[in-house]
């Protein structure tokens, strides 16, 4: 056994991973729930997806359940996405499913890798490549450098689509609005801010505001909140799974084209 091969294993094939990356057709930011969903129904269809996640772990939200109690509530409408990636369920109520968080959030991490998605970890997107007026692709950074506050500079991955998925951060939407002069497909123009907890009506604006907020620039999941105004909804998933399913559907038709 020499230990330059095992060195060389993972140079090599980091490296062919990365130039997979460097022309996606959609790369996503953030690995929660809607980000995996999106991109693991896209990877099955046939395009290169890279998803950015800057922790050490995919899965965003789900581990922890709700305040660390590890089940988290989906309602049936979002039942045949958990069959897709093969997620146990049991029924609760009438109207809902309970999920294991750790199976939860394995599942569709396995889900979208098994299907070709490629899932770059400790890596952040720290700003947009624009062209002409369109997002062309994002600017990378391990997330170590960020950390450290060290001057390092980035690398850039283009894609003929972006995502912003970070969750309540709306860290995509939020550096472009800040560093641009550029009106949002919003009511405002910019971000309008996220609002308390209203469960119900919350769940059903996530999937109405997963949409292009710019050229070439789509939210899903918890950023449409932040970004579009939306209310916040705590443990319950079955928003985040039909907005990262109803995203895929829209960016089908956008990187068909
Ligand atoms: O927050 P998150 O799970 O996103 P989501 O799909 O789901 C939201 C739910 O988990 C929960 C909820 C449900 O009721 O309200 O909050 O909208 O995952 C977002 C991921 O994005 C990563 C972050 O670490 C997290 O894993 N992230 C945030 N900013 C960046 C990023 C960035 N600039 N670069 C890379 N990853």
């Amino acid at each position: 056994m020499r230990e330059i091969d095992i060195t060389r294993g993972i140079v090599e094939n980091h490296v062919e991973s990365l130039y997979r990356s460097l022309e996606s057709d959609v790369v996503i930011v953030g690995a929660g729930p809607s980000g995996l969903v999106a991109a693991g129904y896209l990877a099955e269809k046939g395009f290169n997806i890279t998803i950015l996640e800057k922790r050490l772990a995919p899965g965003g939200g789900i581990w922890g359940g709700g305040m660390g109690y590890k089940y988290v509530i989906i309602q049936k409408e979002a039942k045949d996405v958990l069959e897709d990636f093969g997620i146990p369920s049991r029924p609760y109520q009438d109207s809902y499913y309970c999920v294991d968080s750790i199976s939860f959030a394995s599942g569709l991490i396995f889900g979208a890798t098994k299907r070709g998605v490629n899932i770059f970890n400790i890596t952040e997107c720290e700003d947009l490549l624009v062209r002409n007026g369109r997002v062309a692709g994002v600017v990378v950074n391990s997330s170590l450098t960020g950390i450290a506050h060290l001057p390092v500079d980035p690398l850039t991955l283009e894609a003929r689509a972006v995502v912003d998925a970070t969750g309540h951060e709306h860290d995509v939407v939020r550096t472009f609005s800040e560093k641009n002069d550029v009106t949002l497909n919003t009511p405002t123009g910019k971000p309008v801010g996220e609002r308390s907890m209203f469960a119900e009506t919350a769940e059903k604006a996530v999937v109405t505001n997963t949409k292009e907020v710019y050229p070439g620039l789509f939210v899903c999941g918890m950023s449409t909140a932040a970004v579009y105004g939306g209310f916040r909804m705590g443990p319950i998933f079955g928003g985040m799974l039909l907005s990262g399913k109803k995203l895929s559907g829209l960016l089908e038709e956008c990187c068909s084209g």
